[in-house]
Order: structure tokens, then sequence, then C-alpha cells
């Protein structure tokens, strides 16, 4: 075997593969070390191909022999695959290979992951379980044989039959190796079923460890209405007769979708009042309805090729983003969007880790499961249902199903539905797709003769190998105010295509006051200069709830800025247009909270450095810690009363009404924490009959810098539950002060529980330490030490985990020549490192850049 260099691979490169398989075989004899895989896979000519050589992936696995039409081969192995000779026409491929599921700690392909057998393909890791084209676009059906003395065995579509020791499922609908998914273990199910609209009867299942079972409920709940919401809103049906759920413990992402056997990340589907919070429990319900919602975008519909990635994640997202908005209210979960969105995709296309929706080229594709993949593809969607409205959306998905299910497609397939559906020309929009970067909106307005004038104009600045940006069309929602509050126009959509543009409206009595971009209608950055006092007014008056939400946010980002800068204290005018949100009990409490909130540190950072100024991160918390007391002083008088009025009492429900209730409890308890040293918390705190209040209590407690009675209390409470156990690590680090919290992470990862393999336990600790900006950012370098060690450490083990965590250093630019230099200084070290992983590698050189 050789070690063959990291490579290059280029969408403009692809090919077909040069064989179709009409059926594949799998049988496998599980165990820890010795685990035995047997296929046998009929090819046949692939009549698109022009040919080209045999060559099958595989990678830590162990080939013991192999056939061709029953003859044994010695094909050529490399540490990537095999090639051999093969008959001109059809041939049956056959071989057994060894592999040791129990120490793959890397968490792809099949592995072990407390004392149960299971996988992840996605997106390259079949080739770790037998040779294999392990590419999207070759779609075959399975037959799967399980042997094993464990209780539970299962793979993708239907069980055909069973015995003592072995399962044989059968999955009808042809797949790529990535959906390909198997199970083994002392599993316990919660079940139910579900009727489709084509009348076809379906077994639901849950299954997880003994102990467990009492948290399967409300995903059960959560995935029929899933099923239902899918039928009613796209037509779409399931087609199995049984779904099953495993929940696993060691999973580098968050769930996985593969046909008939979806498995979850443990974190994301065990949900019970006493140990997850309600943003849990509306994760949980989010991430079963995106898993179930790719049965057909993703699975029946799959990609060509890895760079299509987002033609089935950011549409998949799109339609989780319209389901729990339907499940929940709309206005409040488009501001949660906008959040994620501004906070970490803005951030990430406006660094080094830029990249366009559909990339060009990539090493290793699993950094490519990012934000802008996943949330800025998902705003594509939006935006083009925005342009060619809700029926043609409606029409073009439907041919899009009926022309490519069972495809293998591309974002080119995609826009000529829609093209056909609605007669429009896409050649424009579709650079949404192939340029990275933010475009950042300059609006200038004029008041003239009763005509009002907006003057806008867009520039995406240049990002990684992309250095001329072109004007993209960007649908721009705006609607008109008058001066008392009235609509003088209502929402209108203005379709941006040049560089500059104007749109006049005409016949108004007086100057409106504009509200431009509403319900965050493109995913851009809008620039205007205005005053506190039309800001003031928006939030106060605005009939958009994105835009009212936004006119506060973007008067906070003002607040501290200037804070930072010069020390001024909030003005006024906010913080009366913050009590008068607050005391408006017509508002949704959800809401309330939301406006509530400030912008995070990092967001504050970044402003800072857009505007020329080099961020200091420790300022950056003062000024924060300094605005919230400003806050809670100004709006003391109310804050209790509000509190009291936000207790939900009765059995515990995760509702978005009672929810958005804690919320704005929750919100206005760290504002009264500012105030009475944490008494009110500690007394939530005592009180607390499930997580979310426990929680906020905690974290209450912990960012005054107080709680340490209570990080006893909970460890001791909670200690053998491995899920609030990540809290428990995450939340002491992500509320330490500035000058402790690397001391923190540092004695967290010599406690017993910190068990660095386990993705959620390392990210606990190091994703928490990352969010901690003036923490992580520590002048004497300590945090950048710290994460640099640990990624050294883990990259051999889980270089999938290490590679995205890498991330953490990707403002580095940002900073004053000190930090600049202690980063780099980490990065170089683990760039160094020998036998560093290509996943790490990758990430590396482009931050570094
Ligand atoms: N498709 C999977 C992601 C797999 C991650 C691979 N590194 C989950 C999802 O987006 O639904
Ligand atoms: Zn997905």
């Amino acid at each position: 075997m050789k070690d063959a260099a990291p490579q290059t691979i280029f969408l403009a490169d692809y090919t077909p593969f040069p064989w179709l398989i009409d059926a594949v075989s799998l049988e496998f004899h599980l165990s820890p070390d010795k685990t035995r895989v047997i296929s046998k896979i009929v090819f046949r000519p692939n009549p698109a191909s022009k040919g080209g050589e045999f060559f099958l992936h595989g990678e830590h696995v162990t080939l013991i022999w192999a056939k061709i039409d029953g003859a044994t081969i010695t094909p050529t192995v490399t540490d990537k695959g095999l090639t051999c000779a093969v008959p001109d026409g059809a041939f049956t491929w056959e071989a057994e290979v060894e592999i040791a599921p129990a120490t793959n700690t890397a968490l792809e392909g099949l592995y072990m992951s407390s004392g149960m057998y299971c996988t992840q393909c996605e997106a390259e890791g079949f080739r770790r379980i037998t040779y294999y084209p392990d590419r999207p676009d070759v779609m075959a059906v399975f037959t799967v044989r399980v042997e094993s003395a464990l209780p539970v065995l299962l793979s993708n579509g239907d069980l055909v039959a069973q015995g003592d020791g072995f399962a044989q499922w059968h999955d009808p609908w042809p797949k790529p190796a990535y959906l390909f998914a198997l199970v083994a273990g002392d599993l316990i199910a919660t079940s139910d079923n579900f009727t489709t609209m084509e009348g076809r009867n379906v077994a639901l299942n849950i299954w997880v460890r003994p102990g467990d079972e009492g948290k399967c409920a409300f995903g059960l709940e959560a995935l029929k209405s899933a099923m239902a919401w899918d039928e009613q809103v796209y037509g779409c049906a399931y087609d199995l007769d049984i779904f099953n759920i495993v929940a696993v413990d060691d999973f580098n992402a968050g769930a996985m979708e593969n046909k008939g056997l979806n498995i979850f990340n443990s974190a994301l589907i065990l949900a019970s009042p006493a140990t997850s919070t309600d943003r849990d429990f509306e994760r949980i319900e989010a991430v079963i309805a995106h898993e179930y919602f790719h049965n057909w975008t993703g699975n029946r519909i799959t990609c060509r090729d890895w760079f299509q990635l987002c033609l089935k994640e950011g549409l998949t997202v799109f339609r989780d983003q319209q389901f729990t908005g339907d499940m929940r209210g709309h206005a409040v979960k488009r501001i949660e969007d906008a959040i994620l969105l501004r906070a970490r995709q803005f951030r990430e296309d406006n660094g080094p880790l830029a990249h366009p929706v559909r990339p060009e080229s990539f090493v290793e594709i699993n950094n490519f499961y990012t934000v802008t993949v996943y949330e800025k593809g998902a705003e594509l969607i939006g935006m083009l249902k925005r342009l060619v409205g809700d029926d043609a959306y409606a029409r073009a998905l439907d041919l899009y199903f009926t022309r490519h299910d069972g495809d293998a497609a591309t974002i080119e397939d995609w826009l000529a539905v829609f093209t056909e559906a609605t007669g429009r020309d896409l050649t424009q929009f579709k650079r949404w797709y192939a340029q990275a970067g933010t475009p950042r909106v300059t609006v200038l307005d004029d008041f003239k003769d009763g005509t009002y004038t907006i003057h806008f104009e867009q520039k995406t600045n240049p990002t990684p190998g992309q250095d001329e940006k072109l004007p993209q069309v960007i649908p721009i929602a705006v609607g008109l105010l008058n001066p008392d509050g009235s609509e003088a126009v209502a929402t209108r959509i203005l379709e941006m295509t040049q560089d500059r543009q104007s749109f006049a409206f005409t016949g108004l009595d007086s100057r409106p006051i504009p509200s431009i971009l509403r319900d965050f209608s493109a995913p851009v950055i809008l620039e205007r200069d205005t005053t506190m006092n039309e800001r003031a007014f928006l939030l106060a008056r605005d009939t958009d709830p994105f835009n009212r939400w936004d006119a506060g946010r973007e008067l906070a980002r003002a607040v501290l800025r200037g804070i930072v800068t010069a020390g001024t204290p909030a003005p006024r005018a906010y913080l009366d247009g913050l009590a008068a949100v607050l005391r408006d009990d017509s508002l949704d409490p959800a809401f309330r909270a939301l406006v509530l909130s400030l912008p995070s540190e990092d967001d504050t950072a970044q402003a800072l450095s857009e505007a020329g100024q080099t961020p200091d991160p420790l300022a950056i918390y003062h000024a924060h810690e300094a605005l919230r007391v400003q806050i809670a002083q100004h709006l003391q008088d109310m804050l209790p009363r509000i509190y009291a009025q936000n207790q939900v009492g009765g059995p515990y429900s995760p509702d978005a009404v009672a929810a958005g209730k804690r919320a704005l409890g929750n919100a206005v308890l760290a504002y009264l924490a500012r105030l009475d040293g944490g008494m009110q918390a500690a007394q939530q705190y005592d009180s607390a009959a499930n997580m979310t209040q426990q929680l906020a209590a905690f974290s209450c407690l912990l960012a005054i810098g107080k709680g340490v009675d209570q990080v006893q209390a909970f460890y001791d409470q909670w200690q053998d539950d491995r899920l609030v156990m990540d809290k428990w690590f995450a939340l002491q680090i992500a509320n330490a002060a500035p000058e402790v919290a690397v001391q923190t992470a540092k004695a967290l990862t010599q406690h017993a529980l910190f068990d660095w393999r386990n993705p959620n336990r390392f990210r606990s600790v190091f994703g928490a330490l990352a969010g901690n900006a003036a923490g992580f950012h520590v002048a004497s370098g300590a945090g950048y030490d710290l994460l640099a060690d640990w990624l050294i450490r883990l990259d051999p083990a889980n270089p999938q985990t290490a590679a995205r965590m890498t991330a953490a250093f990707e403002t580095w630019r940002r900073y004053g020549p000190d930090r600049q230099a202690g980063m780099r200084t980490a990065l170089d070290r683990i760039r160094q490192t020998k036998g560093l992983s290509p996943d790490t590698g990758e990430m590396v050189a482009r931050i570094l850049g």
C-alpha cells in the first residue's frame, strides 16, 4: 500500500461512473475487531459513460478475497481502493473484507458506540465498509443480511427474514451508498404507527439503549407531525412499511437520513422535560422533520456529486424551517433563523473559509457541510419562492418530484424546473450558487413632490479565489410607513438586478419611513445611515415583525459600538424603545424575549472590524455587560411584574406558547440577576420543575460570577445523564469570566467525565470555549494554545470533528497583531503536526489563506 497525497477534486471534472449496478447484496458477520463483510454486486456498462478504469473505493478495509463471475482475481490495492481488469459486458463482483468497528474512532463507516454497532456513511464512509463505487450517482437496490448474537439487527428498507442470530433486510428503493445504514445492539423500541395518504400503514420505531426509553414520546409525535405536514404541504408520502430511528451517543453530526433507518445523535432525539430545554425540544422536532423530509429531497432525488450538496441540504433546511414556522409561528422562527445566519454564515462568508453555496473544489467534502451550504442554501430557496410566488413554487416542486424521482440531480436540474414552470430566466439567479460572500446593499433615499425614491447599490467583497463579483438578483421586500405609524405602502418586493438601482413610490402625502428587507427577504447586509429616532420608531411601530425586531437589533449594535469606542452610555430612546416592547402584553412573549436579547460579542467584534477598528474582546465583553446593567436598571420597575406574569404553571409542555413565556421570563431573569445579585435566579434554580427553568437559572448565576453551589448540586443531580452533563460542561465555560474561562476549560478536561473521544463532550468544552469570545481571545494566547493542543490530540482519532472545530480560528485576521500572532502560531503548530489528517490540513490551509 502507498500513501496518496490529499487530492483536490473539481466540479468541472465530473464524469459518470462507467458501470451501473443492478443489485447489491451484503452479508455482515459482526465482531468488534474482525467484522467480515461479504459483498456481491452486479455491474453492467453505463451507456452514459465513455468507459474508464474499474476502480472501487475502499479505505481501512482488508481484502480477504475477490472474484469476478466466480473466478478468483488479484486486484491492485492501494490505501484508497482497488482496480482490476473486468469483462466487457455485465459481470458479478464478489469480495470478502475484514474491518474493525471497535477501533474505528473516526465514527465514519461501521463503528461501535456504547456497545452497539452503527454506521455513518455520508459523505464517503461506505468505502470503510467494503469496496464499492462510493459516489452518490451510483444508485442500487440493497439486500443486507446481518449476523450477530445481539438482539436487535437493523438495516435499510423492509425486514424480509429473521431468525436466530440473523436478520435480512431489503430496500426496494435504489440508493447511493451514503444512505446505507446498519445498527446492531441491545436496544428498546418505542413504537407507533402512521397511515399515509396513500393508505400505507407505517410502523414507526425509535430505538434507544435501555434506560432511555422514557425519552422517545416527543420524537414520535414530532415524526408523525412531519409525515403529515409533508403530505399536506408538498404532497410527499412515505414509501416503506417501516421507519426506524436509532439514538447513538457517539456521532459526528446531528443526525442522518439513511433510507428507512435514520440514525440520530442522541442529543437530537432523546427528550424529556426534566432533561431537555425548550430549545432542545424545538431543535429535536426540527431535526426529526429535517431527516424525514430528506426521504424525498435527498433520498428519492439525490445529488449527482457532492458539489450539489446544497440541492438536498438547502432545500431540506428550507422545508424544515417552513415546518417549524407552521408549528410554532413564522415571525419568531424567521428571526431565529436570521440570528443564526448572521452569526455563523455571515461570519463564514466574510472570512477565509468563504465558499459558494455550490463549491467548485474540495479536498475533504466533510469540510463543506457548512452553514453556507445549509443555511445560505436554504435562503436561496426562500428567495426563489419569493421571486416566483407561492403558486409557481408549488408547480415547480411538483415538476421536480415527478421529473427527477430516482435521479441523482444537479442545481441545473433544479433551476430548470423553475424556468419551465414559470417561464423565468434564472441565469442571473444562478450566481447565488456560484459567488461566495455576502452582498452589501447600501441604501440612500429622497423625497420630492410626493415621490419617494430609494437608491440601492450592491457590492460583494472579494472572497478566496473570487476577486470580481457580478451583481446578483436580490428580492428586497419594502414597506413604507407614515409618520403616525399607519401603512403608506404595503410590502412589495423590489427586484434588484443591477449594481445600482432606484425604485420610486409616487403619490405620497409626506415623506414616509421605509421598512427595508422585511422578513429578511434576502441574505444580505443592509447598510443605511439612519438616525436613532428612525430606528426607535420602527422598533415601536413597524408592522413587519422581523424588521421591528431588527430595528431594535440595529440600535443595540450601534449602542454597543458607542460604548466600546467612546464609553457613551445607551441613549434614552433605545432604552425607552425596549421598555415599550417589553410592557406591551399584546406582543408574543417569544418575540419580546428576542427583542430583549443582545447581539453576540462576536457580532460586535465583526461590526468594529468592518468599521476599520481592531476589536478588543475584553472591552467588548465589558461593554456588553455594562449595557445589560444599564438595561436592567432602566427596566427595573417592570421586570418583577413581567417575570411573574411569565411563569408557566401546571404540567410541562414544550409548545410554542408555553416556551415563549418561559423564554421571556428567563430573559427577564438575566436582567434581574444584574440587580439582585442572583437572588431570584437562585430561587428559580431551587424550585425549577423542568430543565428549561433549571438551566436558565444556572446560566444567570454563572454569568454574574455566582453559582458555585449550583455547579456541585447540578453535578450531583445529573452526573449519570450524559446529555445533561454536556450542558454542565458547556455552561460553566460559556459563562466563565474572561480571565478564568481557559482555566475553567482546562480543569474540566481533567474531569473524570471528560471523554474527549465523544464528539458531544468534546464540543461541550471546546465549542463553549470558542464561543466565549473574551475568554478564548484572552491576551495571553492561552485559549489558542489549549484549543490547538486538543485539536492535535483529537485529529488522529476523529479528523472530521477536529477539522470542523478549527473554524474557531477563522476570524484571526480581525484582531490586533498579538492575537493574530497567537492564532497563527496555534494554526502553524496544527499544520506542522506529523500525520495531520487531510481534513484538518485543508481547514488550516484555508484559514491561513
Ligand atoms: N446529511 C447529514 C449530514 C451528514 C454529515 C456528514 N459529514 C445530516 C443532514 O443534513 O440531514
Ligand atoms: Zn440534511
